[in-house]
């Protein structure tokens, strides 16, 4: 197994493309409420969920809520896909702005198995074309992940490494 230290009050981001295992991966690792989700958020503000005009309100609340997690001192977990650098920056902004520190736990799996389990699910509208741009994202910020402001960046490559994986917290 491989252990992951998080920090016991601050924020971690999950990186990885869509049908990474990201959901399923903080489903079995943390509780149901430290783990706070853009589609949940979009759930929230739009009652179409292939609704993009959506997605900047959808942010708008989970950054919100993010922030008052961290403020009432409360470990959080952002479920969303973090494969760009603002996007991550974002959220690193927002763990700055409540003297926390940030980890981020990156979900790297082959292409062809994220495309395939997306492709699987009728929930996901959204075909390869989508995860390949989402899959080169993450790759070229893998070399400046860990200049971003993270305190670790935990890279989990390959389905094994992921499900091998369990988490403690650090102080
Ligand atoms: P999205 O960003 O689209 O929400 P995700 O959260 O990264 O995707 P999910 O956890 O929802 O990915 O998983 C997508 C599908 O893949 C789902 O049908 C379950 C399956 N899956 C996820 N993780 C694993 C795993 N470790 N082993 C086998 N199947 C998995």
């Amino acid at each position: 197994t491989f252990q992951i230290g998080v920090p016991e009050k601050g924020l971690v981001l999950l990186v990885g493309t869509s049908g990474a295992g990201k959901s399923t991966f903080a489903r079995r690792l943390f509780g149901p409420t430290q783990v706070v989700s853009s589609d949940t958020c979009r759930a929230m503000v739009a009652d179409d969920e292939n609704d993009l005009a959506a997605t900047p309100d959808a942010f708008d609340l989970l950054h919100h809520l993010v922030g008052i997690r961290l403020r009432r001192g409360l470990l959080t977990v952002v479920d969303a896909t973090n494969v760009q650098r603002t996007a991550r920056a974002s959220f690193i902004k927002v763990a700055k702005d409540n003297d926390v520190l940030v980890d981020a736990v990156v979900l790297d799996v082959p292409q062809e198995i994220a495309v395939e389990r997306t492709l699987a699910r009728d929930d996901r509208d959204f075909g390869a074309a989508v995860i390949r741009r989402q899959h080169a994202d993450l790759q070229r910020s893998l070399k400046k992940l860990r200049k971003e402001g993270f305190r670790k960046v935990h890279h989990l490559r390959g389905v094994d490494a992921i499900d091998a994986a369990t988490v403690r917290t650090e102080r």
